[in-house]
């Protein structure tokens, strides 16, 4: 067996943890996602400023570049994860539709280390180890004086080089997010049959509940916890969600690294064929059999008829339309299909 094919022949464990599951809450109401992301927030941002980071380096092993967060000690020196400059502390803003309201969140990440290969897209299966961590708070009174701390606990970790996630749908929405600000490593085979893995992307997400489980308590994890991932980022799988022959990140319409979803009666920027509305929805490309809606499907637009054997082209291979045309490669016009 090559090293690929061990690689990919993966465990395909059953992540109950990371899938969205609300059936356990039905009955109860849920906490209003704009209030508890205000909550959330807040005690992540002061997670970050009473903790600080001890960075773990394994060449070789799926642990390099593990990170320890360690509660800065009264009158302590270290220099918190909020102020240390070593890893930068980045941003990410989306906006979360959640039905009833509609969300603004800003997500705390750092890298470790970026990685040296492949980017998967937002819709991309990754192989990826991690650790999670939830935060707390936690009131004590000693003689009469009551303090509250902001705390983290541990509930689960995976090193595991070879346990594969679907972003798409598959884990919550926060990794959907971050793991695309990340590259893959390398890999190689030892005499002794273990596999070496260099250089992959390692960091940490601080996610609000309601990118992660929000208001269901999951196995050990509190409901309504914002929660902390390590996470390496060691290899990944392209999609092709719609089945057109052409993989999704391919699909990719304006180049950042995500596939936009439906949302409703906004137009999508990664649809190419304005007129696939449904119900107010824009079908983007990567969901659309016929990207812009010819009547041709993508799968035929893409095949040289005139080969024998008819073959698929490669992506880079895709005839435009010639002079008739918009420029663009045939299946993304309407002026020819095959
Ligand atoms: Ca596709
Ligand atoms: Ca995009
Ligand atoms: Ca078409
Ligand atoms: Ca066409």
């Amino acid at each position: 067996m090559n090293i690929l094919s061990k690689i990919l022949s993966f465990i395909f464990v059953a992540t109950m943890l990371l899938s969205c599951d609300k059936s356990d809450n039905d009955t109860v109401e849920l906490r209003d996602y704009q209030e508890q992301y205000i909550t959330d927030l807040a005690n992540i941002e002061e997670y970050m400023k009473t903790h600080y980071m001890t960075v773990v380096s394994n060449p070789g092993q799926p642990d390099d570049m593990d990170v320890i967060f360690t509660k800065i000690p009264e009158g302590g020196s270290q220099v918190s994860v909020w102020d240390q400059t070593d890893y930068p502390v980045q941003t990410r803003e989306i906006s979360v539709d959640h039905g009833d309201s509609e969300v603004s969140y800003k997500i705390y990440f750092l890298k470790l280390r970026e990685g040296s290969g492949k980017k998967p897209c937002n819709v991309d299966n990754v192989f990826a180890g991690y650790r999670g961590e939830y935060i707390y708070k936690e009131t004590t009174t000693v003689d009469n004086v009551t303090t509250t701390e902001v705390l983290g606990k541990q509930f689960e970790e995976n090193k595991n080089s070879q346990t594969k996630f679907l972003l798409y749908g598959g884990v919550i929405r926060g990794w959907s997010e971050i793991f695309p600000q990340f590259r893959t490593g390398t890999y190689s085979e030892n005499p002794d049959g273990t596999i070496s893995h260099n250089d992959f992307g390692a960091g940490v997400m601080f996610l609000p509940s309601g990118l992660a489980y929000f208001g269901t308590s999951k196995s050990t994890i509190p409901s309504y916890s914002p929660l902390i991932f390590t996470i390496k980022l060691f290899e990944l799988e392209r999609t092709d969600q719609d089945g057109d022959g052409i993989p999704s990140y391919l699909e990719d319409l304006n180049g950042d690294g995500y596939m936009y979803l439906l949302k409703k009666g906004v137009s999508n920027i990664d649809n190419t064929d304005e007129a696939d509305e449904k119900d107010g929805n824009y079908i983007p490309d990567f969901l659309d059999a016929d990207d812009d809606g010819d009547g041709y499907l993508t799968s035929y637009e893409i095949k040289n008829l005139s080969a024998t054997p008819i073959y698929t082209y490669p992506f880079d291979e895709i005839p435009t339309c010639g002079t008739s045309g918009n420029g663009k490669k045939r299946h993304l016009d309407k002026t020819c299909h095959n």
